[in-house]
């Protein structure tokens, strides 16, 4: 308990104490757009006293959500909503962190309250998922999605970039890329979902490819003293 309560510091970052609150999705954005709910949701789990608070999986472009009422970070206009909550957290003690992330094959699903299942195509509030090859991830979430160009590749890579400096803009001091939980990166990473025979599948090296470079392009407009 005594290390729990006690700093903890990281780059140039020192947190009150050892508690983090992880990202958890609200569901409640509207065009990506985050709102009085995220506002007043963040600045009181603050208040409760964690060192860290961790804002929700927010996608770096309108495809990469993984429901309609997923927060974003793909326009300059959605910076001040985020500097709200940034505010709101900092304010309370804690330090304010963002999660940028691609849902990939799972993008376009419903809220868990209205199925958590994929949006039926053709129902104009879903949209056509985007991922390392054209395998549905299953029952649940059965849209087969679009096997990404290289084009389309460098395109998120990009998203990630300015989606995170969109983030840094907003105030934010830690940033997390979420490339877990069968949402994009590791749509490229797993061999199961990745049938590729170009440079970004195939071996280790060609699978981990996409999140190697997302990461360096992120890290190089990234601050060094920010975790
Ligand atoms: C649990 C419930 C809803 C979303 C993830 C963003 O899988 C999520 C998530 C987890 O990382």
């Amino acid at each position: 308990m005594n290390t729990l309560f006690s700093n903890f510091s990281l780059k140039g970052i020192r947190l009150r104490n050892r508690i983090a609150v992880p990202p958890m999705c609200q569901y409640s954005a509207v065009n990506g757009y985050i709102n009085d709910w995220h506002l007043t949701h963040y600045s009181n789990l603050a208040r409760g006293g964690a060192g860290l608070v961790i804002v929700e999986a927010t996608g770096v472009s309108p495809e990469g959500r993984i429901t309609p009422a997923c927060t974003g970070l793909w326009e300059d206009d959605q910076i001040e909503g985020m500097s709200k909550v940034v505010k709101g957290i900092q304010s309370a003690g804690a330090v304010a962190g963002i999660q940028i992330g691609h849902a990939g094959r799972k993008a376009s699903a419903n809220k868990p309250w209205e199925g958590d299942n994929h949006i039926p195509e053709g129902n104009h509030i879903g949209w056509q998922p985007i991922a390392a090859s054209p395998l549905a991830y299953g029952e649940h979430l059965p849209r087969v999605p679009t096997a990404m160009t290289k084009m389309d590749i460098d395109r998120v890579k990009q998203n990630f970039v300015d989606a995170a400096r969109r983030a840094l803009a907003a105030g934010f001091e830690w940033l997390e890329l979420h490339f877990a939980h069968c949402y994009l990166a590791q749509n490229f990473y797993s061999p199961f979902s990745n049938l590729r025979d170009d440079d970004y599948g195939g071996d280790l090296a060609g699978r981990s490819r996409f999140m190697l470079e997302t990461l360096a392009a992120v890290k190089a407009i990234w601050p060094e003293h920010l975790p």
